[in-house]
C-alpha cells in the first residue's frame, strides 16, 4: 500500500512536469514590432516580413504596434505596455533617436532585447540597428536621380518625413553632402519642410513648396508618405512636366505617378526583406546566438548573415531604382 502511494506520487509529480514541460513549448517568444506610425505601406511591408521570419522558425509569435502619429511619446507609452506584457524582444523604427533611450534601456534592464531598423535609436538604447542600405548611398542616389530628371540644373526642396525622424534626418545631411560635388553645383536646395509621414500635411506642405518657389524644378521626398503626396500636389497644381517628384517610394503606390508624368525614377529598398531581417536577428538574440558585439555576425535566415560594425550596426542591400519600364512589375510586391 505504502509503495503504491510512493508509486502514484511519483507519477503525478512526472504528469505535472510534463504537462509544465508541454505548456513551455507551446509558448512561443514574443517579438514586437514597433512602427513610427500604423496605416503606412511601408512598415505594412515590413510587417508582412516579419510574419513570413516568424512562419519560418516556428517559435515566434508577433505582435505588430505603433502610435496612430509618428511620435515619440506614442512610442514611449507602446514600449511601457510591452515591459508589462514580458515580450521576449522588440524591434523599433524609432521617432526619435534620444527621446526614446530611458524607455528602451528600462526594457533591456527588463531582460527584452532591444533592436532598431530603419530609423535607429542611439547607441545606448538598443543592441543593433539594422539599416536598410549606407546612408551616403541612399543620399547620393536621391541627388543623382533629382539632377536626372532636370538635366542637373534648377531648384531642389525637400519634403521629408517628421523633424526627429533619426533616418531623414541622416539621408538629408547625405544629400547636402552629395550637393557640393561638381556635378551638381548647379542645384540649389531651396527648402526643406516636413509632412510627418502624415498624407494630408505632407500634400499641403507640398503645395506650399510649389506655390512659394515659382522657379522650383524638382522636390525630392526621403519618404513613402511624401513622395505620394507630393506627386499628387504636383498633379493638382498642373505642374507635370515643369515641376518633377523623385525620393523614396513603394512600386505599388507610385506606378500611378510614374504614369502620369509627375516622377521620372524613384527608389526603395525591399521593406519584406528589412522587416524579415530585424525579426530573424531579434530571435538570434533571445536565444542568446547575437549580443550585439562589434564585428559579431548575426545569421538572418534566407538572407544570410550580416556583420555588426562599431556602433553595432548594420546595413542590407543597395536602393534599387524605379521607373516606367519596371514599375509595374514591382507595384505587385510591395
Ligand atoms: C516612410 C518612413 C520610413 C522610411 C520610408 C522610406 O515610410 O518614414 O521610415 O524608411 O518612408
Amino acid at each position: 500500500m505504502k509503495l503504491q502511494k510512493i508509486l502514484l506520487a511519483a507519477l503525478t509529480v512526472s504528469m505535472i512536469g510534463g504537462l509544465v514541460s508541454s505548456a513551455q513549448a507551446a509558448e512561443k517568444m514574443k517579438i514586437a514590432m514597433v512602427v513610427k506610425s500604423l496605416g503606412n505601406g511601408f512598415f505594412d511591408a515590413a510587417h508582412q516580413g516579419a510574419k513570413e521570419a516568424a512562419k519560418e522558425l516556428g517559435d515566434v509569435d508577433v505582435i505588430y504596434t505603433g502610435p496612430t502619429t509618428p511620435t515619440a511619446e506614442g512610442q514611449i507609452e507602446i514600449i511601457n505596455s510591452l515591459i508589462s506584457q514580458k515580450v521576449s524582444a522588440i524591434v523599433i523604427s524609432a521617432n526619435d533617436a534620444n527621446a526614446l533611450v530611458p524607455i528602451t534601456k528600462k526594457a533591456m534592464q527588463r531582460g527584452i532585447k532591444v533592436l532598431s531598423f530603419d530609423s535607429g535609436i542611439a547607441k545606448e538604447g538598443r543592441l543593433m540597428q539594422l539599416n536598410p542600405s549606407n546612408a551616403q548611398l541612399i543620399g547620393l542616389k536621391q541627388i543623382q536621380m533629382a539632377s536626372d530628371a532636370i538635366s542637373g540644373t534648377g531648384e531642389v526642396a525637400i519634403l521629408s518625413a517628421t523633424a526627429q525622424a533619426t533616418n531623414q534626418n541622416i539621408w538629408i545631411g547625405e544629400m547636402k553632402k552629395a550637393l557640393l560635388k561638381p556635378e551638381f553645383s548647379k542645384m540649389k536646395l531651396v527648402a526643406t519642410v516636413y509632412g510627418d509621414d502624415q498624407s494630408d500635411k505632407s500634400y499641403r506642405e507640398a503645395i506650399g513648396l510649389l506655390r512659394s518657389n515659382p522657379n522650383l524644378k524638382v522636390i525630392i521626398a526621403p519618404t513613402t508618405v511624401g513622395i505620394n503626396a507630393a506627386s499628387k500636389a504636383v498633379v493638382d497644381e498642373h505642374l507635370v512636366g515643369k515641376v518633377y517628384v523623385t525620393g523614396l517610394g513603394l512600386p505599388s503606390e507610385m506606378a500611378g505617378h510614374v504614369k502620369s508624368g509627375a516622377v521620372k525614377s524613384f527608389a526603395i529598398w525591399n521593406p519584406i526583406d528589412l522587416g524579415y531581417a530585424v525579426t530573424y536577428a531579434a530571435h538570434e538574440f533571445v536565444k542568446g546566438k547575437a549580443t550585439g558585439k562589434a564585428g559579431e555576425s548575426v545569421a538572418v535566415g534566407r538572407m544570410g548573415k550580416i556583420t555588426l560594425d562599431a556602433d553595432g550596426e548594420a546595413a542590407l542591400a543597395p536602393p534599387f531604382t524605379y521607373n516606367k519600364d519596371n514599375v509595374d512589375k514591382f507595384a505587385k510586391i510591395f
